[in-house]
């Protein structure tokens, strides 16, 4: 992709397109930047985009600046919908996503990992049993470090490892990982995606321009990655119940196991993190390692502290219903449940009610909060005991009023967290900190 002296424009000025924008302009490319927010919001990228000599567009995406741009570059959070993007593909212009980009750019093996959850537990693990393997790693992506900034680094891994959201995957367009790995599918961001199927296709794509001599490592349990992947040409090795027509290219790893993560979706995890790490070349040994000192991610069902018998845990990474599903099913009956934030249904709401039975089951008290307090207290309040919390001190204290000894508090939110805080990390933290106040 020729960039030198070429207009180009980036969408979105948080990590994913300051990352971009930078690559570009150290390639000799005309750069611009455009974001919907102001100035004041953009206080860290802003200036280090004036710096590098980058033009600034702010407050608006003008639809001239987009047919003016010989090539525009999307970061995830700009949906591929809007009318100024539809605009310059209308007009024959090039539209392509950070991941795209950062693909034409790099010669590495790559292995990726797609799912609605685990993606981040999958990617992490996978990383250490390819290191562990002797090989030098780069892990990113999704995770939170822009596959563009490694190709921008100049610096040279053996092996790439790749978390990879829905949203990068609607911008690709050459992209093909040696191997893919798809985890699971289920209800997500269904404020972008006009339905179900079509963010489950999204998340196909990942498989979209691999041929017979790539991997494809499916949880064949579950019927809408069946469904999604029916057609790829990729080999197949499947984990979870073996769907069907799947040729599986390595059996279950059963030798190889890991006493550090709870829970049978963490089997799942385990399974797809051998799998793609086989066959991007890990040793055995090297996977095994990794088990054996992988105690699971901040966040994500993380066990924060023990008072007077009740264990508390922090699950703030579980932003949709199917997280919240997998949370639960770790602990045993009484559990005291936080949840809300913003919601990501669709126009029909969020889907709380496929929560009705696991909840019934395991949870003693649910504590609402947030923006979605009043549907969830609508959906879920007649099965079990439901109040209100105006901030997650509150939340937690009633916790703490309404628990026992041998009773598990959990924050699992269901929720993402932007109507409250600026990142799940940091409503987790807040979590943790009011727990360690009590
Ligand atoms: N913006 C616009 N126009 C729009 C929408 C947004 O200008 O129509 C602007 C916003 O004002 C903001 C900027 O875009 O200034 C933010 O861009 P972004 O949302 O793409 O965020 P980045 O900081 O670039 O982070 C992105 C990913 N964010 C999303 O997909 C929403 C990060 O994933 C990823 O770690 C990072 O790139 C590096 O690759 C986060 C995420 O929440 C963790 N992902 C979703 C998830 O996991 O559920 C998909």
């Amino acid at each position: 992709m020729e960039l030198y002296n070429k207009k180009f424009l980036v969408a979105g000025l948080g990590m994913s397109g300051a990352a971009s924008a930078r690559f570009l302009k150290n390639r000799g490319a005309s750069v611009t930047v455009t974001d919907m927010a102001e100035e004041q919001n953009l206080r860290v990228y802003a200036p280090m985009m004036r710096e590098l000599g980058i033009s600034l567009e702010l407050g608006q995406h003008c639809i001239e600046t987009f047919e003016n741009a010989d090539a525009v570059v999307l970061s995830p959070g700009v949906p591929h919908t809007i009318a100024p993007v539809k605009a310059a593909i209308a007009k024959g212009i090039p539209v392509i996503g950070e991941i795209e980009l950062a693909f034409r750019f790099i010669a590495e093996p790559i292995v990726a990992v797609t799912g609605t959850n685990g993606k981040t537990t999958v990617t992490t693990l996978l990383g250490k049993m390819l290191e562990n393997s002797g090989f030098k790693v780069f892990a990113g992506g999704n995770i939170g470090n822009p596959l563009i900034a490694y190709a921008d680094s100049g610096d040279k891994a053996d092996r790439i490892v790749l978390e990879i959201s829905s949203f990068q995957l609607d911008t690709i367009d050459t992209f093909r990982p040696r191997a893919g790995v798809l985890l699971n599918i289920t209800d997500d961001h269904l404020d972008r995606y006009p339905d179900f199927m079509a963010y489950a296709k999204s998340k196909a794509r990942i498989f979209e321009n691999q041929t017979e001599d790539d991997v494809a490592v499916l949880n064949m349990a579950d019927p809408a990655v069946r469904e999604v992947t029916q057609h790829i040409r990729s080999r197949k090795a499947g984990f979870g119940v073996r769907g069907e027509g799947s040729e599986v290219l390595t059996s279950h790893p059963s030798p190889l196991t890991s006493n550090l993560l709870i829970g049978s979706h963490n089997e799942d995890n385990v399974s797809a993190a051998c799998l793609a790490a086989l066959s991007a070349g890990a040793t055995k040994e090297g996977i095994q390692s990794a088990l054996d000192n992988f105690k699971g991610l901040p966040h994500r069902i993380e066990y924060v502290a023990e008072i007077a018998g009740v264990r508390y845990f922090d699950d703030s990474k579980g932003t949709n219903t199917d997280a919240v599903i997998k949370a639960l099913e770790c602990f045993d009956f009484p559990v005291i449940l936080i949840m809300g934030g913003r919601g990501k249904g669709g126009a029909e709401g969020n889907g709380f009610h496929v929560l009705k039975e696991s909840v019934c089951r395991k949870v003693k008290h649910l504590i609402v909060m947030g923006e979605t307090k009043e549907e969830l207290k609508a959906v879920l309040g007649k099965s079990v005991l439901t109040t209100t919390a105006d901030s997650m001190e509150d939340a937690v204290c009633q916790a703490h009023r309404a628990a026992v000894s041998g009773d598990t508090v959990l924050l699992s939110p269901a929720c993402s967290s932007f109507d409250m805080y600026r990142s799940y990390a940091e409503r987790g933290q807040r979590f943790c900190e009011a727990v360690k106040k009590l």
